[in-house]
């Protein structure tokens, strides 16, 4: 059974190369930020809480998501895709522990690598389809703040396990998928 992490800066293509991954291997496939999102929808007390976080290109406490992950684990059977997690090297530990709970270990973590002003062009791009609330040139520079200093180190974690699968995140979407289909095996 597979467990994959897919990892990235915002707008590296997580959710996007997510759809080829887990259709490819049979994946479970839980991003924690469209359960952070459904909260946010649906006006739920957690969702009203966590709002203005988002808004700020700020990430979200551990405790939150780290429960949506035990649950997501739980109810699974077929193996998973984590994407959007872990996100800062706590989420990373409580992650590999939560897996042994369940009997299960990380397979690898795929870490999709593009240069800023091309995350920049993508996320601004898409902010003129999907028009998210944090799509906009202020809160992306916040979020790219928060992967640096929170989000960064997490690579270097998989990458002392030797589970670090780096790939070019340039060039077209087919390409890329390819690319993480060959690392993986
Ligand atoms: P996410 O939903 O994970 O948002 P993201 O980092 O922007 O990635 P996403 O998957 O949506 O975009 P993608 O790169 O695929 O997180 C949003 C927020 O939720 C965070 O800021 C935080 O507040 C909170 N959060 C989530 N997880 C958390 C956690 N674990 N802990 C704490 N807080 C958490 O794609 C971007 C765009 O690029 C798309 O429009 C796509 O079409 C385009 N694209 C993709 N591949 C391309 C390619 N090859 N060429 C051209 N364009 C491409």
């Amino acid at each position: 059974m597979k467990n994959i992490v897919i990892f990235g800066a915002p707008g590296a293509g997580k959710g996007t190369q997510s759809d080829f991954i887990v259709e490819h291997y049979g994946l479970t496939h839980v991003s924690t930020g469209d359960l952070l999102r459904k909260e946010i929808a649906d006006q739920t007390e957690l969702g009203k809480r966590i709002k203005s976080i988002m808004d700020a290109g700020q990430l979200v406490s551990d405790d939150i998501v780290i429960e949506m992950m035990d649950k997501a684990i739980a109810n699974d059977t077929k193996g998973m895709l984590f994407d959007g997690f872990p996100r800062t090297v706590a989420q990373a530990e409580v992650l590999d522990k939560l897996l042994a709970k369940y009997g299960r270990e990380l397979t690898c973590m795929v870490q999709l690598e593009v240069p800023k002003d091309e995350l920049m062009r993508r996320l601004l791009e898409r902010a003129k389809i999907q028009g998210r609330a944090d799509d906009n040139e202020a809160t992306i520079n916040n979020r790219l703040q928060e992967y640096n200093s929170k989000t960064k180190p997490v690579a270097d974690y998989y990458a002392a396990q030797g589970k670090q699968k780096l790939i070019d995140g340039l060039g077209t979407i087919e390409d890329i998928a390819a690319r993480i289909r060959q690392a993986i095996g």
